[in-house]
């Protein structure tokens, strides 16, 4: 049975066993003091504000048995799967593969590229680990969601400009209908948030549509 979600541009219909939940990278490296994103010199508390209304939409997904998708950026530890362009980006002793407070930056068993414990997935969910930013690229995102029967996206995490939005414009793409649920996703830069959400439901949602969590969750709790 179809629900709809009030969003921007407009009315999101949602049919929950044609739906996935993707919550993108919320990664201990990338919200915690001492991870990634910190040793690039970012403001990691900024992606805090995520974390409440990602555990809300979480509960909601998961009492109306949504699929759920949990991704992590990261590589193998020998870094074959890390382009030399990637891995350059950050300063020396920073960089990918080095050490760093929560073992090394962002390799998949590191305690650093876990997900953190508010947000730890549970049997049946999909972990899918990925060497991008978008989910799609190199992974078998697509794959998966095909086979479920999937073609609607609600997506939430960080950042919403960079793993966000790759992933949202990949899906777009293939063909998928994508939700962004604003007060879910966090970026380091509040003007990039505000920003690179204002462009997805642009032009009558170019690349998709975006709501609050409040309103996503009335829609899921609404379904039978
Ligand atoms: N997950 C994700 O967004 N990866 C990043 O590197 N984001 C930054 O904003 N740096």
């Amino acid at each position: 049975m179809t629900q709809r979600i009030e969003a921007l541009p407009g009315a999101f219909a949602l049919d929950p066993a044609r739906t996935a939940l993707v919550i993108i990278d919320m990664q201990r490296d990338f919200l915690e003091p001492g991870g990634f994103g910190a040793a690039l010199g970012n403001d990691v508390g900024q992606l805090a504000r995520a974390v409440p209304h990602c555990q809300a939409l979480l509960a909601a997904a998961r009492d109306a048995g949504l699929l759920v998708i949990h991704t992590r950026e990261g590589h193998r530890p020998d870094l074959t799967d890390c382009p030399p362009a990637k891995h350059r980006r950050a300063p020396e002793g920073m960089r990918i593969g080095d050490p760093g407070p929560m073992g090394r930056i962002l390799i998949r068993g590191e305690p650093g590229h876990g997900i953190i414990p508010e947000l730890a997935p549970i049997a049946g969910e999909v972990v899918l680990d990925k060497p991008g930013k978008g989910a799609f690229w190199a992974t078998e995102l697509e794959n998966i969601l095909r086979n479920r029967g999937i073609e609607a996206l609600l997506v939430a995490g960080v950042t919403t400009e960079v793993c966000v939005s790759t992933t949202v414009r990949e899906a777009n793409d293939r063909g998928f209908r994508c939700l962004v649920v604003a007060d879910a996703c966090a970026s380091y830069f509040p003007e990039f948030h505000t920003a690179a959400l204002a462009m997805i439901h642009a032009q009558g949602g170019i690349f998709g549509w975006v709501a609050d969590t409040a309103a996503t969750i009335a829609a899921l709790r609404s379904t039978p």
